[in-house]
C-alpha cells in the first residue's frame, strides 16, 4: 500500500518537473552538439558579407525585444503577412534588418546539420552572446532549451519595452516585472556602449527639453553641442548616431565613463547617473570594467529566462520568420 503510494507520488513529481523542464547549458549535446559553434561559424559569416559593424548592435537589441514581450521565444522573428507580428509595432520600428537575417542564416546553417531540433529563441540568445564576444565584450555561457513561441503580435509590444525617456522608477518598474533587479538594469543598459540611435529617439534633450531650457541642463554642454551638429533640428529620420561617442564599436565600460561625463544618449542613460539609487553602480563600472563585465553576464543569463517556453510548450519553428503552421 505505502509503496504504492510512494511510487505514485514520485511519478508525479517526475511528471511536474518534466512539465517545468528547465533551460541547461548542455541541452543539444547529443541532438546537436556543435550548435553553438555552427551559430558563431554563421555570424561571422554574416559579417564578412555584411562587411559593417550594424549586425552586432542590431542582434544584440534584438535579445531585448524579443524578452521582453512574451518572453524570450523568437516572437519578434514573426514575420506577418497583415503587418500585425509583434515587429510590426510602432517600437520596434528602428530594429536593423542585419540582426534579423543574422538569426535567419544562423538557423539556416543549424537546419542543415540539425533539422527541426534547435529552437530560433535558443539561436538568438547564442547570438546575441556571440555579438558581444565579437565586440570585444565578455565570453560567458548560455543556458539552452528554450521553445519558440506561437504568438507574435503587435498590440502586445506597448508598454512592455523601455523608452529613451523613463526614469529610473519607471525602468525598475519594467525590468521588475521581468525578474530583472536594479543592478541588473544598470549592467544591460551598458549594451548602449555600442551601436546607433536615430535622431528622433534623443532630439527632445536637444531642442524642446522643457520651455525654459531648451537643451537638457543634464547633457555635457560639449556633447549636446556635437549631438546638434550631427542631428540638426528636423534631420533625415534615417541619420542615427553612435551611442557611446568614445568608442562605438567596442563592447566596454566607456558607456559608463560616458554617464559620469554626462554623455549618456537618452534620458534612460543620462538618469543611471543622476538618480542616486543607481549612481553608485555607474561609478563602480565606469572604474572597474570587471565589475561591469561579471554584472553583465548575470544579467544577460537572468534575461534569458524570462517567459520562457520548455518541454512541450510551443514548437521548434522551421523558418524563424513563420510559425510551422
Ligand atoms: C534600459 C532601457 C533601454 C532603453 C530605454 C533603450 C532604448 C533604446 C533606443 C531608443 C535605441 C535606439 C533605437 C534607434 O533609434 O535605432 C536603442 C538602441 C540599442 N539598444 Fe537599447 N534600450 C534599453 C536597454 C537595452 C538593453 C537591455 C539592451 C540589450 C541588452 C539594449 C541594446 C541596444 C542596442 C545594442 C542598441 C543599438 C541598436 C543598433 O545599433 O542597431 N538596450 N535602445
Ligand atoms: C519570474 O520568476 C518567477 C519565479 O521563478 C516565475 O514564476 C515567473 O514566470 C518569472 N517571470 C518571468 C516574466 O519570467
Ligand atoms: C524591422 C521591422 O520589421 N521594423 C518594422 C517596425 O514597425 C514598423 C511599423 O510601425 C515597420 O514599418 C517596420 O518595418
Amino acid at each position: 500500500m505505502y509503496k504504492v503510494l510512494f511510487i505514485l507520488v514520485v511519478a508525479a513529481v517526475v511528471v511536474m518537473r518534466r512539465g517545468e523542464a528547465q533551460l541547461r547549458e548542455n541541452f543539444y549535446s547529443s541532438s546537436c552538439p556543435n550548435v553553438e559553434t555552427i551559430v558563431l561559424q554563421a555570424v561571422n559569416n554574416k559579417l564578412a558579407q555584411t562587411q559593417t559593424f550594424t549586425p552586432i548592435p542590431a542582434t544584440l537589441r534584438l535579445l531585448l525585444h524579443d524578452c521582453f514581450v512574451e518572453g524570450c521565444d523568437a516572437s519578434i522573428l514573426i514575420a506577418s503577412p497583415n503587418g500585425d507580428a509583434e515587429k510590426d509595432a510602432p517600437d520596434n520600428i528602428s530594429l536593423a534588418g542585419d540582426g534579423f537575417d543574422t538569426v535567419v542564416k544562423a538557423k539556416q546553417a543549424v537546419e542543415a546539420q540539425c533539422p527541426g531540433v534547435v529552437s530560433c529563441a535558443d539561436i538568438l540568445v547564442i547570438a546575441a552572446r556571440d555579438v558581444v564576444v565579437l565586440a570585444g565584450g565578455p565570453s560567458f555561457s548560455v543556458e539552452l532549451g528554450r521553445r519558440d513561441g506561437l504568438i507574435s503580435e503587435a498590440s502586445l509590444v506597448a508598454g512592455n519595452l523601455p523608452e529613451p525617456t523613463d526614469d529610473v522608477n519607471t525602468l525598475d518598474a519594467l525590468f521588475a516585472k521581468n525578474n530583472l533587479s536594479q543592478l541588473d538594469m544598470v549592467a544591460l543598459s551598458g549594451a548602449h556602449t555600442i551601436g546607433v540611435s536615430h535622431c528622433t529617439r534623443f532630439a527632445n534633450r536637444l531642442y524642446s527639453f522643457t520651455p525654459s531650457n531648451p537643451i537638457d541642463p543634464s547633457l555635457n554642454p560639449s556633447y549636446a553641442q556635437q549631438l546638434m551638429q550631427e542631428c540638426p533640428q528636423n534631420v533625415d529620420p534615417q541619420i542615427a548616431v553612435s551611442m557611446d561617442s568614445v568608442t562605438p564599436t567596442i563592447f566596454d565600460n566607456v558607456y559608463y565613463q560616458n554617464l559620469v561625463g554626462g554623455k549618456g544618449m537618452f534620458t534612460s542613460d543620462q538618469v543611471l547617473f543622476t538618480n542616486p539609487t543607481t549612481q553608485p553602480t555607474v561609478t563602480d563600472f565606469a572604474g572597474n570594467p570587471s565589475h561591469f563585465n561579471a554584472a553583465f553576464i548575470t544579467a544577460m543569463r537572468k534575461l534569458g529566462r524570462v517567459g520562457v517556453k520548455t518541454g512541450n510548450q510551443g514548437e521548434i519553428r522551421r523558418d524563424c520568420n513563420t510559425f510551422n503552421s
